[in-house]
């Protein structure tokens, strides 16, 4: 037993200049932990909810009341516990909360207090963290999902689609993967520098492209990939994160850019348009989270065709994603501990996405921070992908550049997990 012996919070800042919550933690052992909540824009109404000051600093995001919970309630009664019994500790934050989405202590203060005292009881057994959580079990080194075109909320709504990603299962390893996908950024960026339509750079590191369709950045995309010498849907294939929420409601989405709307069956037909035309792999929240029929209905229409990714739509949550599973809505869960709150719940998501033989992606918020405990958490559960927006900025390249090194000291340990992370048939197999 490794009791804990201090909790202390303290205010950092995000990738996007707002303050953030670190919680250290010290056992009495010695061993000690450190996390850092991030946020999200694009969020779910079912998210654990992030405790915000109002008011007028820093634009009310500040976070002065999700500390004081920390040095508060959230210290004094977890002072004295076991760091290692990771599941009391999470059951006691929500306990001491008593709402469902942590609205009392606030998601950010639980998120870096759990990730912080399960830092430190990795510390304490004298483990790399992914080591920790794996036990015995094998691992993989997760498929990277990387954002070359950022839009949506990420990008003052200049496209849509809030990610155009680029994913590589026919890569060997983790660091051919990274290395096809930053000849791509390069080209994509050259390419966009000579038409004149490169706008700056969205939250999450990728281009912030100046288009007049959605679709404008599918052509550049694939332009790109085969710029940089890699044969689409081969070599090289697409994701999108089209984030509906964020533009739909009630089944009708608003696409700004073009000046229309459409009702879920229109949007469908657009979609299974772009499966036809563009060597897509992966789609997430291709409808809002208030419209499980149009997700229904397009996983019926598209079956192995695509993986089909719920985020809004299932926030991290195990009893969604089961209930999205035995409802055929997606056929993969996108995995954010901030979501859920707990380490605990993480674990939860992950699991009930594998009993029910969906895929997961362990997946960064576009508010980020140096921390990399979610390198560890995809690897350590095994989760197969992983996506943390773009290949540049600091705060997504600390996760990519970790994740390089862990697939380096697992050597043959951790195979690439490739194809059979995802829940569709190769083409030609
Ligand atoms: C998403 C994430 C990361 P946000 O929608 O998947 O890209 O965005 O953190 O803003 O929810
Ligand atoms: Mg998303």
């Amino acid at each position: 037993m490794a009791e804990i012996v201090s909790i202390v919070g303290r205010r950092v800042w995000d990738s996007r200049a707002r303050p953030t919550v670190e919680v250290d933690v010290a056992l009495a052992d010695g061993a000690r932990g450190r996390a850092i909540a991030p946020a999200g824009a694009s969020m779910g109404s079912g998210e654990a909810a992030d405790l915000r000051d109002g008011g007028s600093a820093f634009g009310g995001m500040d976070v002065r009341k999700a500390l004081a919970n920390v040095a508060g309630p959230i210290a004094s009664t977890l002072k004295g516990m076991d760091a290692a019994d990771q599941a009391a500790i999470d059951a006691t934050l929500g306990r001491v909360d008593g709402t469902k989405q942590f609205a009392q202590l606030g998601g950010n203060a639980v998120v870096a207090t759990s990730l912080a005292i399960l830092r430190a009881s990795a510390a304490s057994a004298g483990k790399p963290l992914y080591a920790y959580l794996a036990g015995d079990a094998p691992v993989r080194i997760p498929v990277p999902e990387i954002q070359i075109l950022g839009g949506g909320a990420h990008a003052g709504r200049r496209v849509d689609i809030q990610d155009f990603l680029v994913v590589c299962p026919s890569a060997s390893s983790f660091v051919e993967a990274l290395d096809r996908t930053a000849e791509v950024y390069r080209a994509a960026g050259a390419l966009l520098r000579s038409n004149g339509k490169l706008h700056g750079v969205a939250d999450e590191g990728g281009y912030w492209p100046a288009f007049s369709s959605n679709e404008e950045a599918l052509d550049l995309l694939l332009r790109a990939i085969e710029a940089a010498g890699y044969v689409p849907g081969e070599d090289v294939h697409i994701a999108l994160d089209v984030a509906a929420s964020d533009f739909g409601k009630n089944g009708r989405y608003k696409l700004g850019l073009e000046g229309r709307e459409l009702d879920r069956d229109g949007m469908a037909e657009m979609l299974v348009g772009w499966l036809d035309r563009y060597p897509i792999l992966s789609i997430e929240d291709p409808f809002g989270e208030d419209d499980p029929e149009g997700f229904r209905a397009f996983a019926k229409a598209v079956g192995t065709r695509v993986q089909i990714v719920g985020d809004d739509l299932l926030v991290t949550d195990g009893e969604r994603i089961r209930a999205a599973a035995r409802d055929g809505l997606a056929n993969c869960a996108l995995v954010k501990p901030n979501q859920i709150g707990t380490v605990t719940g993480t674990k939860a998501a992950i699991e009930a996405a594998r009993a029910t033989g969906m895929s997961s992606i362990v997946s960064a918020r576009s508010g980020e921070t140096e921390d990399t405990a979610i390198v560890d958490l995809a690897v350590g559960w095994d989760a197969g992908q992983f996506k943390v927006g773009s290949i540049a900025r600091g705060e997504r390249t600390a996760k990519w550049n970790e994740m390089l090194r862990v697939e380096e000291a697992l050597g043959a340990a951790a195979p690439y997990a490739g194809w059979g992370a995802f829940p569709v048939k190769k083409k030609g197999s």
